[in-house]
């Protein structure tokens, strides 16, 4: 199933409404001098790699809920994706996780991703569980392992996973290591760090020239007690200790409760090293909910430190942004369209505050000058924004809102039938 213009420009209707919004606010935005144009545009370009696993109802340890009209092969994903893009014009990107979604026709996945204005992000390796067929297990772990042979194999994955990529244009690899332990004594921290150190090293040697690293951090899960790349601090040593193309990636998932994200990234952007970015949200640990559902106002202050860091950090690169999010209860495609709309939102949202007047405050020593800018920018209802956005590009006007008059899932699941279990998670 492939979205076509002329049937979402139909679902869009009428522009009357949006008109009146947007004027409102744009003469609102122009009142305090802003670039309503140039605001726009930032927010057409803007654009995130859907992860392949997020397409099928994901599920927990405690059971799996299949979706009807689920993508059962790589083809089917990047088409959803596709029609996720169609919609939003957000979603341009998708990211593959191998052994998941190794493509067994490269020519039909890379047609069906240009069909689809698809490109391929950062691939993701997975030594987290064992592969069918596998010589050695990862049960004690990966990267870090105690036994050369296995981490050897580790090694290979990631290299393997690296030349799947190459075929499809990829141009960098994530890795998310399990490793770690779930009792005191289990492992020696340094032992284990050392290996680590050198698998990643060994990784890095054999990717090619313009292809970059990003490690990303847990605190805990699967393991318990400890993990071997518990956060951002070990991340950004690993990453140092590759060199120059290795980055740190944040998870928002990835961290303990409170701590402050926001700082996090100024820190690894002032340094250069901040290279990739999965979003979702929590209210405890690692929860994968949707993105804005619990904590808006922290995503925004995060995203207030992307903008400032990719205005005036020219020394980190470009970021590779993912949504990692997957759940039970929603139809996934409904979830993402509804997770691109708050990354959206807290982007432009960030792009309101007045940096100017904020640097200014705070050499003042104006702290509820600063609390002001920031929260003026948060409280603008942006939405109007958005929509000029994804109408200049030939999306929908209200991406959930056509998904459901176009009877988008109907349509998926005459395709494809009821009873249809996506790959992965
Ligand atoms: C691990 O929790 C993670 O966030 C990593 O990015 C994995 O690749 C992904 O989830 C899927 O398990
Ligand atoms: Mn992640
Ligand atoms: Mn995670």
């Amino acid at each position: 199933m492939q979205l076509d213009k002329d049937s979402i420009l139909a679902a869009n209707g009428s522009l009357h409404n949006h008109e009146a919004d947007f004027n409102h606010l744009a003469e609102k935005l122009s009142r305090s001098h802003t670039d309503v144009e140039a605001l726009v545009k930032k927010i057409a370009d803007f654009q995130v790699a859907v992860p392949s696993w997020a397409l099928g109802a994901g599920g927990t340890r405690f059971g799996r809920f299949s979706f009807h009209g689920e993508p059962a092969t790589l083809e089917q994903k990047i088409a959803d994706v596709g029609i996720l893009h169609a919609l939003t014009q957000t979603a341009g990107a998708v990211s593959l996780h191998i052994p998941w979604d190794v493509p067994t026709d490269y020519a039909a996945v890379k047609q069906i991703a240009d069909q689809n204005g698809i490109v391929f992000d950062a691939i993701n390796s997975n030594t987290f569980q064992d592969q069918p067929g596998a010589k050695l297990s990862y049960k004690h772990g990966s990267l870090a392992n105690t036994d050369e042979a296995i981490r050897a194999q580790a090694v290979e994955h990631n290299h393997e996973v690296v030349r799947i990529g190459e075929k499809l244009g990829s141009k960098s690899l994530t890795v998310w290591l399990a490793d770690g332990t779930s009792f005191p004594g289990q492992r020696s921290f340094q032992k284990a760090l050392a290996q680590t150190e050198k698998s990643c090293k060994e990784i890095y040697a054999g990717m090619p020239d313009d292809w970059s690293l990003l490690i990303e951090y847990k605190p805990y899960e699967p393991n318990f007690y400890s993990t071997v790349i518990m956060d951002w601090g070990t991340s950004f040593m690993l990453a140092n200790a590759c060199g120059e193309r290795a980055y740190t990636l944040v998870d928002l998932g990835h961290h303990l409760p409170n701590s402050n994200i926001e700082q996090v990234v100024a820190t690894l952007m002032a340094k250069g090293k901040l290279g990739g970015f999965h979003f979702n949200d929590s209210k405890y640990g690692d929860d994968d909910l949707t993105v804005g559902s619990i904590k808006p106002y922290a995503l925004f202050l995060i995203f207030n430190e992307l903008v400032y860091g990719m205005e005036h950090n020219p020394q980190n690169p470009d970021l590779a942004w993912m949504i990692d999010a997957s759940h039970n209860v929603k139809d996934p495609l409904e979830d993402l369209i509804q997770s691109l709309e708050a990354i959206q939102e807290a982007y432009a949202k960030a792009l309101l505050v007045d940096q100017k007047a904020l640097a200014a405050a705070q050499l003042n020593h104006d702290v509820v000058q600063c609390q002001e800018i920031l929260q003026g920018a948060y409280r603008t209802d942006v939405r109007p924004l958005l929509e000029r956005a994804r109408l200049s590009r030939g999306g929908a006007l209200d991406p959930l809102g056509a998904y459901r008059t176009l009877r988008v899932r109907e349509g998926l699941i005459g395709e494809r039938g009821k009873h249809t279990v996506a790959t992965g998670l």
